[in-house]
Formats: structure tokens, sequence, C-alpha cells
């Protein structure tokens, strides 16, 4: 048969050349050639003079392998180089044609390709899935208009006003400079060094903090445009936008001690999970929405809409959902897609326009710059990942990599080579083409050169209590025992008591246990530019408070062993099924265990490998024998100890109770018996349990 090259485009020859040749494919797959198209018949030995001889340089087999492999690696992102993304599709509710022109947002029902990529920011490629931190909610739309990239977070503001002060934030909470650790955390002397001294960051410290930046599943994270953005109608009129995705899932979180032992049982937790579900047919799925307003309502605000370390509640301005983005294809090969896609905030198509924040004017230029540094050449554009689904014609000619081959002599414009009966090349349109906003320049808008800020950038304080206020008292403590965590962690004692200065700005009972949980007096309130205000609490702001209770999306862990009531196993896993969970079975062997009815059950892993911080709820279904046997089974008492303390569900045969009694296990909502009650128990968290399991600040 023919070898099918992998090069789609030399797909053709290769039949035809098996023919001249008249051998044979060694199997299916095809034969094994050299970039060049030449046949190799050994990969195993490299050419040497004799047997035991040296390696001859003429082996272009062996050079062009090694050559290869020694390039295989290009620079990884500045930031948010840990990620992982997906395809998919954006389905439009109702037509937006009163407010925007963009294609995308014409049609009810209409979909368009997306391509999705999630990722950490602080550490490298290489690091772990669930440190505390932010992450990049990133999303290409292939539009038939071009492409336009959302390239977002999962918190709803950021740490600065002003694109100048990037550089240096990311040195400050990337690994030191002289030691090169901590890798992908902010708990270290940089960062809080440099957070003190900039109070602009507190409102994002306080997101920071918060149980946003630990969560469960990418699948279970909100994601934010953050920038105000405008949407342009056909009339040419402007409405301010701030985009927002909802997951279906609901927002979920882990606690500080799981994300922690989450790092040591699956480095790949949450890849994996994003993987897994696609894989599985479960598609991820997150609603868009948008805040629009216009300048009035701008203007009633007592904070700036330019600003990007600011939100607009959904209570004072609520969010409208007009689509749906659904993931539901995993990428075929790592490299090509999640490693080589290059989003770019510039990336608007015409019905979507920028605003003068000075965070994202800054952001217009970077990642362009970023693209060409890390992909090589200004090429990049034309990898299948980054390349538009809709043609794209212009004189633009050569660079390193040029994959394209234009014809004819019209590489400029205009020209009269029609004239002469050759092709001419494209033209612009005035009509379809991408025209920027006009807009009006206020009397703040224009003027002298000026290094400044507007006024009401100068209020840190104000929405980092609203934040603070809107969260309940379990996720408040959360927040002051994350500062604790931190700051503990700082080894130059002159920064915490400045932070916690800046706190006091904020909320003085949250400075008050920081200081306590970290042992040092309240620290002199510093001084603020602009004295905070009192806003209303926003409601929509907390995860637990919203959190949907439901095992859907979500993984059971069910541990059993020899002599395990195999119907009480079946039971509960037809019914985890039936509510959209997935079941794990975990036991000692990862072969399985036979059962008390004498069939053998085979495991999905095994006890020591499947920590109970990768599901969301266990259910322990033992014999008294299994039970006494797993006694002695650190890696047993530790499953039901840690699902214990991360305020899990805990279903349980009455033969199980010594294992939980072992564990620590006190009775509760959340412990119960196999049956219903678990399975309504398994979709939730109980917080209660929490004064009783740690001590927070
Ligand atoms: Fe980025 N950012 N950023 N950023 N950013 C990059 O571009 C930059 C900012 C965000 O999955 C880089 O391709 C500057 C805000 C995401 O590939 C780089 C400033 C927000 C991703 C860059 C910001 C983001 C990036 C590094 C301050 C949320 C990952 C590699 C003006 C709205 C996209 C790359 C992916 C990536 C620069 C601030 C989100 C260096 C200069 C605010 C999700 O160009």
């Amino acid at each position: 048969m023919a070898s099918k090259s992998h090069y789609e485009t030399t797909d053709g020859n290769g039949g035809e050349t098996h023919q001249r040749i008249g051998a044979k494919a060694p199997h299916d797959a095809g034969y094994l050639t050299t970039n060049q198209g030449i046949r190799v018949s050994d990969n195993q030995n490299s050419l040497k003079s004799g047997t035991r001889g040296p390696a001859l340089l003429e082996d272009f087999v062996l050079r062009e392998k090694i050559f290869h492999f020694d390039h295989e690696r290009i620079p990884e992102r500045i930031v948010h180089a840990r990620g992982t993304a997906a395809h998919g599709y954006f389905e439009l509710y109702d037509s937006l044609t009163d407010i925007t022109k963009a294609d995308l947002f014409q049609r009810p029902g209409a979909k368009v390709p997306v391509f999705t990529r999630f990722s950490t920011v602080a550490g490298g490629a290489g690091s772990v899935d669930t440190p505390r931190d932010v992450r990049g909610f990133a999303v290409k739309f292939y539009t038939q208009e071009g492409n336009w990239d959302l390239v977002g977070n999962n918190i709803p503001v950021f740490f600065i006003q002003d694109a100048i002060k990037f550089p240096d934030l990311i040195h400050a909470v990337k690994m030191e400079a002289d030691r090169g650790y901590p890798q992908a955390g902010s708990a270290h002397d940089t960062f809080w060094d440099w957070a003190s001294l900039m109070p602009e960051t507190t409102h994002m410290l306080m997101w920071a903090m918060s149980d946003r930046a630990i969560p469960r599943s990418l699948r279970m994270m909100e994601g934010f445009g953050i920038h105000t953005f405008r949407l342009v109608n056909a009339d040419g009129t402007s409405t301010f936008v701030k985009f927002h995705w909802k997951p279906k899932l609901g927002m979920q979180s882990t606690l500080w001690d799981e994300a922690m032992k989450l790092q040591a049982a699956d480095n790949d937790y949450h890849r994996r999970d994003l993987h897994e579900a696609i894989e599985s047919g479960a598609f991820p799925e997150w609603e868009l929405g948008i805040q629009a307003f216009d300048q009035k309502f701008a203007n009633s605000l007592p904070y700036d809409v330019l600003d990007a370390t600011k939100i607009i509640p959904e209570e004072v301005l609520p969010v409208r959902l007009i689509g749906r983005m659904v993931l539901d294809r995993n990428v075929d090969n790592f490299f090509a897609e999640t490693e080589q896609v290059a989003y770019c905030p510039a990336n608007i198509v015409p019905g979507i326009d920028f605003t003068n924040d000075p965070l994202l004017q800054g952001r217009l230029f970077s990642y362009l710059d970023t693209q060409k540094s890390r992909l090589g050449t200004s090429n990049f554009h034309q990898l299948p990942i980054n390349a538009p689904k809709c043609p794209v014609m212009n004189f633009q000619r050569d660079g390193q990599m040029q994959m394209i081959v234009p014809k004819g002599r019209a590489s400029y414009e205009p020209n009269s080579l029609g004239d002469a009966g050759e092709e001419t090349g494209p033209r612009e349109c005035p009509v379809t083409g991408f025209t920027t906003f006009a807009h009006q320049a206020a009397k703040d808008e224009q003027g002298d050169k000026l290094r400044i800020r507007p006024e009401l950038f100068a209020d840190h304080y104000s929405q980092a209590r609203l934040l603070f206020r809107s969260l309940t008292e379990n996720e408040r403590a959360h927040v002051a025992s994350s500062f604790t965590f931190e700051l503990s962690k700082v080894a130059l004692a002159h920064v915490p008591p400045r932070i916690i200065g800046n706190l006091r700005n904020v909320d003085e009972d949250l400075a008050k246990r920081v200081a306590a949980g970290i042992g040092i007096p309240l620290p002199p309130k510093n001084p603020a530019a602009r004295e905070p205000i009192d806003i209303n609490p926003s409601p929509a702001l907390s995860i637990q408070a919203n959190m949907k209770e439901t095992i859907a999306g979500r993984a059971i862990g069910i541990l059993y062993a020899d002599g395990s009531d195999a119907k009480a196993i079946k039971k509960l896993v037809d019914a985890v099924k039936k509510q959209g969970g997935r079941s794990v079975l975990v036991s000692p062997k990862v072969g399985g265990a036979t059962l008390a009815d004498g069939s053998h059950l085979k495991a999905d892993g095994q006890l020591a490998g499947t920590p109970s911080q990768t599901v969301d709820a266990i259910a322990v279904i033992l014999s008294s024998a299994g039970c006494k046997a797993l006694l002695k089974e650190a890696s047993a008492v530790q499953f039901v100890m840690d699902a214990f303390g991360h305020l899990k569900a805990i279903g349980h045969t009455p033969e199980a109770k010594p294992l939980l009694d072992k564990a620590g296990v006190e009775p509760d909502a959340g412990v119960t018996g196999l049956g219903d009650p678990f399975i309504a128990a398994a979709g939730k968290r109980f917080f209660d349990r929490e004064p009783k399991v740690r001590t927070l600040a």
C-alpha cells in the first residue's frame, strides 16, 4: 500500500514513488523518511566506520534527526507559560445588531469556531497546575471577518493600572533574580516587597488571596475581559462593554491545603481534568455575558471605567448573557496548537473597539512583539492554529518561514497591472473594512503630553473593601489566612507591616486578623491617596454563595478492597453516572479486588497514587476484614482524613467506621451512609466543618 506522509501536501506523491520503486511498505504506518523525503533504512544505528569505529560525519540521517531535536524548544511565554487548550465553538443567543455590527453577533444560532487556552501566570511551562495564582482565559474566535482574541483572566481586575508597571510586576512575582526560586508562587520577598509599595495592587491582592486563585477545575472558573471595550454598530454609535464568561458547572474552588497536596498528587490536575472531560464527551461550557453601558452611566460611577483595577458590580449593572462557548475537541498536538497559538488583544473585528484604558493600550503592542520573539518570525500568523478561517489578502511578502507562494508581480498598491491583463491584487474597502470609532475626545482626554493618571484611579481601597464584604464569613477567613500564609514566607521583616498598613484601609478586622496570624503588633494605617468609600456588597462575587450543589462534572472516589459489597458499589456507580458525575474506583491494588460475591473489580487508581484530593467526595465501601487490613495503611487513613479536612462528603458502610474513626472523622451532615443521603451530600462542600479541622486567621 501507499505510504502516507505526515505532510498533507506530499500525500499524493507517496503512492507514485512506492510504485516506481516497487517496494512494499513495512506496515500500514508507512515508510520512515528524512525531512527531505529520503527513506530511512535503519533508525536504530548510526553510521560507523567498522563495528567499533568512529561515527561518520556523512550520516545525514543521524545529523538531521539530532539537529531537529536540538531545536525542538521555542522560548516559553514570559508570563502564562503553563497552559492547556481546546477547540470548540461560540454560539450566539440573540442578535446584537442594535449595539454592534460584528458579524459574529448578528444572527441568533450562528456558530463561530474558537480555540481557548487557560494558563497560570507566574510559573514556567513545566510548573504545576494548582498554585495560588491568577488563571489566563484566552479565547480566539475565528470569525468570518477575521480573528477576534478576547485575552482575559479568571479575575475581573488586574494588579496595575498602567502598562508601564507590568515588567516590574512580573519580575517581582517570578522566581527571584539571584536564586531562581520559588517557582510558580507569589509567597516570597520580592513580590510582597513590590506589592507593599504599590497600593493600586490592593484590590487584585484581595482576589489573589481569595478562593478564586485556587480553582477546583478550569471548567469551574469565571472569565473576564477585564478592560472596558467598545461595541460599535452600523451607525457608528459606540457602547462601552465589559465581557464575562460564566461556567455552566458553576464556580468551585479547592481549599489551600487541598491545592498544596494536589501539587504532590498530580502536577497536571487541571490539564488532565479538562482533557478527560472533553474526551468523555462532558464538554465544558461557558456563557458569554456583557455589561453594556454608555458614557452617561460611566460618568455616574464613583470610579473610572478606564481603570483596570475596578469592576462594575453585577448588582449595579446586570450581566446580559448573549451566547455560549462549548469546548468539544482536544488538540491533536500540544506543541503545534497549544504552544504555538499566539493571542493578541489587538486582534479585533469591525464592530468591536478599544478604549483609552492605559493598561489595554500597553497590551496592544506587547503581544505582537512577544509572538515574534517566541515564534521566531513575523509569519507566525500562518501557522494553522493562528491562521484566520477567512480569506487573507494583502501585499505583505517574504520573511522567515514564508509558507505562501504568491503569484504574479502585484506586490504593491496602487498598481495598474490590470490594464495589462495581469492580477492586480486586493484593494481597501471603506464600507466593510475596519474603521476605528471616531471618539469625540472630552476635555481630559486630550491636551498637553503628560505622564499622569486620572484622579479617580487614586482610589485604591474602596473596591478591595467591596470584595471583602461581599464574601461569606468562611471565604473572608480564607482571605485572611492566605495573606497570613504568604506573608509568613516573607523574610524581609519590614514588608508585612507595610501590607497590613495598606489592609487597614480595606477592613480593620482583616488587618487585625493578618497581624495576629503572623504574630506581629498591628502596624499603623498607611495614608490613603484617596479616602475609600463604602460600596454596597455584591453577592455575585462570592463563590460559596453561588456554588451549584451538584455532582455533575465532579468526581466521586470509591474506596474498596477484597470482600467489599459488589451491589453497593454498582448501585453507587450507577447513581453517580445518572447525575452526570464520574466514579473513580480506588483500591489498594490497581488490578482491583475480589468482592464479596466472588467477582473481580478492576480499579481506576491505586490507593497510594490516588489520594482523595483528586476527587470531590468519597465513599468508603469496605467489609470488616477489608477495613481491618486498611487500618494499617497510612494511605487509606490519609485518604479519609484529607477528605474530611477538605470538607468533602464521606459516605460509608457501617463496617468502614473503624477507618473513619482512625482518620479522626467526626459526625456531621457531610458524613453519611450510602445511597440517596450520600448522593445529596456529594455535590456540596461542608464549610461549617472547617473550624473543626484547622485554625483560620
Ligand atoms: Fe498579558 N501577556 N500582558 N495580560 N496575557 C501575555 O503574550 C502583557 C494582561 C494574558 O494563553 C504575553 O503570548 C502586558 C492583562 C493572557 O497564550 C505578553 C500587560 C491580562 C495571556 C503579555 C499584560 C492579560 C497573556 C506573554 C500589561 C488580562 C496568555 C506570552 C499591559 C486581561 C495568552 C504572550 C495565551 C500573555 C503582555 C496584562 C492576560 C508578554 C505588557 C491585564 C491570558 O505579551
